[in-house]
């Protein structure tokens, strides 16, 4: 049985890769941080009783700035694959917490890369880094490739590009098996709320639902190459997989602005918008209500823009090329960005139901829509 670690477990992409690394018969090792609060929901249904015998799923408690517990904890697991992706990962919050955001996701990468040449296991343990599209930053090319130059525009995408480079050296330098996997965007039901995508779904959902009259946005015509998480998790394994540690690009190959993602996501619930204005004045009105089962009224503003959310540099367009993956590991991903939207649209019409139910029923409903 191959034993992997998975750092960000409680994640989007920790979730998914657990329960993929299950099905192919892993003994799985998430590293979690203690919190105030359970932190577990994407992962509660792989939960496994810490009394019964057999387990396969682990949980250890963990932080990717204490290196003496990564460096205890890989010892004791003695993995065969540890997929790191634990980070602070939203762009935005890192120009707030630029110096904690570099110690977790740049020196984070080289506390689990230095763990695993001190204990020895240089040639046994295999690396995934998750590497992302946020290093090609600002264009200087399109579609964005393995040799693309990098141009990083956020305290985030500098600490992931210490993380890339520090990644191929420790390769080059001691032959460990390590690989980044320059992801572009993927998301899916259970992504954070406060990344755009997932913003947008729930927003049309409870707007549909009336339990929220608009949404609030920043850029509305950065364009982005979305794709499903499910199909990019297989892609960390595959990586791992190959018979050369490399690097590698995963995306669709298409790009879109994300006004036609909010307008695809109210598409799936029958309101069709109009955007009207530019800039700071842009809004969308409802132009159509084509479902019976929601009052929207032809005309209600949905939609504005809200400065706040401007970053203070941005990343205007990415689009990337997965030739190499496709080509060499036989990568081929089963989602469209039509069928990502409908499961994501899908699943936050059945979650805000619920919060329907409540409010229906005289409860306070959460009203954060950050
Ligand atoms: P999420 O934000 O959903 O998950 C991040 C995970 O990292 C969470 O489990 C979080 O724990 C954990 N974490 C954060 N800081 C620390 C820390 N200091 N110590 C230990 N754990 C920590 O990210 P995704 O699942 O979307 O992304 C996974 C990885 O892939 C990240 O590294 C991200 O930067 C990268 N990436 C993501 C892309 C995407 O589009 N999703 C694209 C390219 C790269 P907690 O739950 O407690 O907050
Ligand atoms: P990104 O994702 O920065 O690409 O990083 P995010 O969804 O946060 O932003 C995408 C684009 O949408 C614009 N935008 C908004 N973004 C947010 N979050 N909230 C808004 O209200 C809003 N309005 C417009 C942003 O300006 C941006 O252009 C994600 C993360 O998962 C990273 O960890 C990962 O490395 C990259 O994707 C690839």
């Amino acid at each position: 049985m191959k034993v992997a670690l998975i750092t960000g477990v409680t994640g989007q992409d920790g979730a998914y890769l657990s329960e993929f690394l299950l099905k192919k018969g892993y003994e799985v090792h998430g590293l979690k941080r203690r919190s105030s609060l359970f932190n577990t929901d994407r992962i509660d249904h792989l939960y496994q009783d810490p009394h019964v015998e057999n387990r396969n799923f682990f949980l250890h408690y963990g932080d990717m700035t204490d290196s003496t517990n990564l460096i205890r904890l890989i010892q004791e697991i003695q993995p065969d694959e540890i997929y790191n992706l634990a980070a602070m990962s939203h762009v935005q919050v890192s120009f707030e917490t630029p110096e904690y955001t570099g110690n977790a996701d740049g020196l984070g990468t080289l506390r689990i890369l230095d763990a695993v040449r001190l204990l020895g296991l240089a040639e046994k343990t295999r690396i995934y880094q998750a590497s992302t599209s946020e290093l090609y930053g600002k264009v200087q090319e399109v579609p964005q490739t393995e040799t693309t130059p990098f141009y990083p525009r956020s305290p985030y995408a500098v600490a992931k590009m210490y993380a890339y480079w520090i990644t191929v050296n420790y390769r080059e330098a001691y032959g460990i098996y390590a690989c980044n996997g320059i992801l572009f965007n993927h998301e899916s039901p259970i992504r954070g709320e406060t990344f755009v995508t997932r913003k947008i779904t729930r927003a049309a959902a409870r707007i549909a639902l009336g339990l929220q009259d608009k949404i609030y946005l920043g850029n509305l015509d950065a364009k982005r190459d979305w794709g499903h998480a499910k199909d990019y998790v297989r892609m960390m394994w595959m990586i791992l997989q190959a018979d050369e540690a490399e690097d590698w690009v995963i995306a669709t190959n298409k790009t879109t602005p994300v006004r036609e993602f909010v307008r695809m996501a109210f598409g799936y619930a029958g309101i069709e918008l109009e955007f009207k204005g530019e800039g700071v004045d842009e809004k969308a009105y409802v132009k159509a209500c084509n479902n019976p089962e929601y009052q929207l009224e032809t005309g209600k503003e949905v939609l504005a823009v809200d400065p706040k959310y401007f970053r203070p540099t941005e990343v205007d367009l990415l689009i990337g090329d997965a030739t190499k993956a496709k080509e060499k590991l036989g990568w081929v991903p089963e989602y469209e960005l039509v069928d990502l939207v409908n499961d994501m649209m899908q699943s936050d019409l059945k979650l805000m139901k619920k919060d329907q139910y409540l409010k229906d029923g005289g409860y306070r409903i959460l009203n954060y829509f950050e």
